[in-house]
C-alpha cells in the first residue's frame, strides 16, 4: 500500500484544529458583523506582527534546501498589511502597535524556527499562507460587505494576491513541494506537531483578541459541524 501524500498527512491532520479555529468566538463575531472596524483593525494589525517574522525569516531562509522551495515572493504580504493599517489606523500606527501575548509568542516561535530548523518553518508558512488563499478569500468578502472596503481595495489587501492569477493551480504546485519536502520520516512527523502548535498559536491569538476587543474572555463558538 502506497502512503498518502504528506500534503494529505497535513492536511487531514490538521482538519480539527482548523474546525477550532475557524470556530472561535472572535471570529464569529467580527464575520458575523457583530464587531465594528476597530476590531478588524486590531486583527490586522496582530497579522503584521506574525507575517513580519514569517518574512524576515524568509531572508534568512533564501537558498536553504528544504525551506527555500517554499518561499515564493507572490506570497509575500507585508507591503499589503502595510497599505492596508496606514488605511485602517493612520499614518504613524507602526509606532503604536502592540502585539497581544500569544501574537508575541506566536512571532517569537517563527522567529525561532527560521533561524534553526526550515522544516518547521514550513509547518508556519503552509499554515497561513495556504490557508489565506483558501478561508481568505471568503474573510475578504465579508471584510467588504461588512465595513464597506472597495472591492480588493486599502483595507482588505492582505487578501488580494496580485501575483497569483489562479489560486487553484497554485495551491496545486504548493502541495507537490509539500509532497517533496525534503526531511523523512522522523522529522515529517514533527512537522505535523508545529503545524498543530502553528494552528494553536492562531486560536490563541483570537482568544486574546476577544479579551482586548470585547473584553470579554471567548466563549466557545457555535458548532458548524
Ligand atoms: Fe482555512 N480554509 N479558513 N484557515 N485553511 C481552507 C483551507 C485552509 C476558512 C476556510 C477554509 C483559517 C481560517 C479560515 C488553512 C488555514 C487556516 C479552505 C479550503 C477553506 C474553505 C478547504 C479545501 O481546500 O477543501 C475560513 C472560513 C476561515 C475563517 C473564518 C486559519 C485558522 C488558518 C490558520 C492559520 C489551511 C492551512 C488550509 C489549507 C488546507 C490544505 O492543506 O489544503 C481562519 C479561522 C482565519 C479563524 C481567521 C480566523
Amino acid at each position: 500500500m502506497t502512503p498518502p501524500p504528506f500534503s494529505t498527512v497535513i492536511r487531514t491532520a490538521s482538519r480539527d484544529r482548523h474546525t477550532e479555529a475557524e470556530n472561535s468566538a472572535f471570529m464569529g463575531d467580527l464575520l458575523g458583523g457583530r464587531l465594528g472596524v476597530e476590531a478588524y483593525a486590531r486583527y490586522t494589525e496582530q497579522l503584521w506582527f506574525v507575517y513580519r517574522a514569517l518574512e524576515d525569516g524568509a531572508r534568512a531562509l533564501a537558498g536553504d534546501p528544504v525551506a527555500g522551495p517554499f518561499l515564493r515572493p507572490e506570497l509575500f504580504r507585508l507591503p499589503e498589511l502595510e497599505r492596508d493599517l496606514d488605511h485602517l489606523l493612520g499614518a504613524g500606527w507602526s509606532s503604536r502597535a502592540v502585539p497581544l501575548p500569544a501574537t508575541a509568542r506566536y512571532a517569537d516561535r517563527v522567529t525561532e524556527v527560521a533561524g534553526g530548523w526550515p522544516a518547521g518553518y514550513v509547518a508556519h508558512h503552509y499554515t497561513r499562507y495556504l490557508g489565506d488563499l483558501s478561508g481568505g478569500q471568503l474573510i475578504r468578502d465579508i471584510a467588504e460587505k461588512t465595513w464597506g472596503f472597495r472591492r480588493k481595495g486599502d483595507g482588505v489587501r492582505f487578501y488580494v494576491f496580485e501575483a497569483i492569477p489562479n489560486p487553484a493551480a497554485f495551491k496545486r504546485e504548493y502541495r507537490a513541494l509539500l509532497d517533496d519536502l525534503a526531511v523523512g520520516a522522523e522529522e515529517r512527523e514533527r512537522v505535523l506537531t508545529e503545524c498543530a502548535t502553528a494552528f494553536e498559536l492562531n486560536t490563541s491569538v483570537f482568544a486574546d483578541l476577544a479579551v482586548a476587543v470585547t473584553g470579554a474572555p471567548s466563549r466557545p463558538g457555535p458548532s458548524r459541524g
